[in-house]
């Protein structure tokens, strides 16, 4: 995978947009970050280092800043398996807010870096590992502390959309997902700003086979995890407002006459 070019311009350009485009009014003069220390913050935890000695402290300097006074009240969404309804749902932060919707994220997702020792830029501009076979902390450096940073910052009722209708042997709650690995064990129960109530949004996509309902298999496994850990939990199958945004892509699904015909009746 190539890596991309344009990147210290691209998050300089993002970090202004995201203050002073498209949220002006979460951005007021205590809490403007400044766009280039953030840049130069995120650029010296990687440049010239060899990207599969990065560990989930690498980045930590630049989530700290970028991250800094960031509390996500009642709207923190998180997701697996259903990036795509997910993020259509949330609305760029104005439903809801994802991992992808803070300025730390927002920056870079969807680019391709990485650093390296031997190069005269200090990074590779040709292609990243990506793959470090004896040390999986390489790979998650960015992302996985990412996700935690912000399973951090959730506080309040936060929401997670799981797919019910997983195939291949995967299950709606997953080992090893981010949000089983990083997010879920990263909410916090003490506080001011701990998180009070988990609420899971189970999906099934239209048409397809329906896996695992709401205390089902990996469900009911969720619900044990989440209230041995104190927090309460309500699950519910296929919110009407989600089966909605389902069907604006898959208006030929059978489940989604029905949501045509109720609409027309409307
Ligand atoms: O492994 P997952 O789901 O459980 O990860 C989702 C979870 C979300 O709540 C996000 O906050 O973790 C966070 N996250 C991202 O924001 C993200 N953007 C893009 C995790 N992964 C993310 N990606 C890519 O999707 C990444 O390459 C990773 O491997 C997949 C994980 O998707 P999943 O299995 O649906």
């Amino acid at each position: 995978n190539g890596t991309t070019c344009g990147l210290k311009e691209i998050m300089i350009g993002r970090c202004y947009e995201y203050q002073f485009v498209k949220y002006p009014s979460a951005t007021n003069q205590h809490n403007i970050k400044n766009c280039t220390a953030l840049y130069e913050t995120f650029e010296s935890a990687v440049r010239y280092k060899s990207h599969c000695n990065m560990n989930m402290s690498t980045y930590k300097d630049y989530f700290d800043l970028a991250l800094a006074g960031v509390h996500v009240i009642n709207r923190a969404m998180f997701w697996s398996g259903t990036y795509a309804v997910t993020h259509a749902y949330s609305g760029s932060g104005l439903n809801y807010i994802t991992l992808e919707d803070t300025l730390a994220a927002a920056m870079v997702n969807g680019l391709v870096w990485c650093g390296n020792e031997n190069h005269t830029e200090g990074f590779d501009f040709n292609s990243c590992p990506n793959n470090c076979k004896d040390n999986r902390w390489a790979d998650l450096a960015f992302w996985g502390l990412a996700s935690k940073t912000f399973a951090q910052l959730a506080a309040g009722e936060i929401f997670v959309i799981l797919n019910g209708s997983q195939l291949h042997g995967r299950s709606a709650f997953r080992n090893n997902s981010y949000f089983s690995d990083f997010e879920l064990p990263n909410f916090r129960r003490h506080g001011e700003y701990r998180v009070t109530k988990i609420n899971a949004l189970v999906l099934h996509s239209p048409d397809e086979k329906v896996m695992e309902r709401c205390g089902e298999k990996s469900l009911r496994l969720l619900e044990d995890l989440i209230t041995n850990n104190g927090f309460e939990y309500a699950c519910k199958d296929d919110p009407e407002e989600l089966i909605l945004i389902m069907c604006g892509n898959q208006w030929e699904a059978r489940e989604c006459q029905i949501a045509r015909r109720v609409l027309r009746q409307a």
